[in-house]
């Protein structure tokens, strides 16, 4: 690795963004923080002071095009995703894009139609999971051998509220979309068929969704059960089980200590997934960096951030149809052949 700085400008500057913008300046090397946007310009200004010397916008076209923006990490709403990581890709700047690279699989094959005509990937997506040492620990066994050929992933999702009752749209676009690309990743494999049921939130709108119960069909016959629990009422939890041929590997991600008191056994939840996947975000956005030094992309790309949404629309058709779902097969470009991380 070389030893200069990229200069990053960040877009968004809620929880996620101020995690990665501050992550950025004080804990991640070889980088610096140059830039940050929020249209809510004190909450923009708070991160630029907490950033030591980054300028603040209001205006996401107008940091992307800054001379001193070298790369763009992008964190503001979903639905502005997908155009702002094209404005990036069109400016020849390598962007760190928040999951969902889109808010449907149209979009997105805008950004891989745009990174194809440039012949160059810019963009990774920020599938944390990829970087989580537990779901890390898990692949590389499941890569070994050590449970033969996998037969069945089960991916548990866990939400807290977020305060009101999510869309069905939102929760698979915005959280399940991790489950899905999770499996695809942990197996190695493409989803085929989709199968979703789903309990409404609130009976008055049933466009609402509590809980989410995912089946899929993988291309080489095995299966994955994704739950997706939008409103736990008690903490957020991720975690993954692939059962193989002959063993099974499950990740344990709670890590305060376990405590014995008053004829009680107890163990802390994280609250959300700031503090669940802490060390995940730095070590994604450290690769990133690194990365961007070493002019080698890493990590989840844009194609999995489109396969990904393909395989969200047809969950969203069969919760409609109340069927399973075939999802539609995409071949994968020569440009999108997974590096390792
Ligand atoms: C949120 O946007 C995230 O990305 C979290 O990782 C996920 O667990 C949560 O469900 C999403 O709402």
């Amino acid at each position: 690795m070389s030893r200069r700085a990229i200069q990053v400008g960040v877009i968004g500057t809620g929880g996620m963004g101020a995690r990665h913008a501050r992550n950025l300046a004080h804990q991640v090397v070889g980088a610096q923080v140059v830039a940050v946007m929020d249209i809510d310009r004190e909450r923009a200004e708070a991160v630029a002071a907490a950033c030591e010397g980054a300028q603040m916008f209001t205006d996401a076209p107008a940091l992307i095009a800054d001379i001193h923006v070298e790369a763009v990490l992008i964190a503001s709403p979903d639905p502005t995703h997908a155009k702002l990581a094209l404005a990036c890709v069109k400016a020849g700047k390598p962007v760190l894009c928040e999951k969902p690279l889109a808010t449907s699989a149209d979009e997105a094959e805008k950004v891989i139609l745009a990174e194809l005509a440039l012949g160059r990937r810019l963009v990774q997506v920020g599938f944390m999971r990829e970087f989580d040492l537990p779901h890390r620990a898990a692949k590389e066994a499941i890569e070994r051998g050590d449970i033969g050929r996998p037969l069945l992933f089960r991916g548990r999702h866990i939400n807290m509220s977020v305060g009101y009752a999510r869309t069905t749209e939102e929760v698979i676009v915005n959280s399940a979309v991790h489950d899905i690309h999770s499996a695809r990743w942990m197996l190695d494999e493409e989803v085929s068929n989709v199968y979703v049921q789903q309990i409404v939130a609130d009976q008055a709108r049933p466009e609402t969704c509590r809980l989410l119960l995912i089946q899929m069909t993988l291309s080489n016959g095995s299966l994955a059960v994704l739950e997706v629990n939008s409103d736990s009422g008690y903490g957020y939890e991720v975690d993954v089980e692939v059962i193989g041929e002959f063993g099974s590997v499950r990740t344990d991600s709670l890590r305060s200590p376990v405590l014995r008191r008053s004829g009680a056994r107890s163990q802390a939840v994280e609250a959300d997934w700031l503090a669940r996947f802490d060390t995940a975000y730095l070590d994604e956005v450290q690769a990133w960096i690194r990365s961007l030094l070493d002019e080698e992309p890493t990590g989840p790309t844009a194609w999995d951030g489109y396969v990904s949404l393909v395989v969200a629309d047809a969950c969203l058709q069969s919760v409609e149809t109340g069927k399973p779902q075939e999802v539609p097969a995409v071949e994968r470009p020569g440009l999108y052949k997974r590096p390792p991380i």
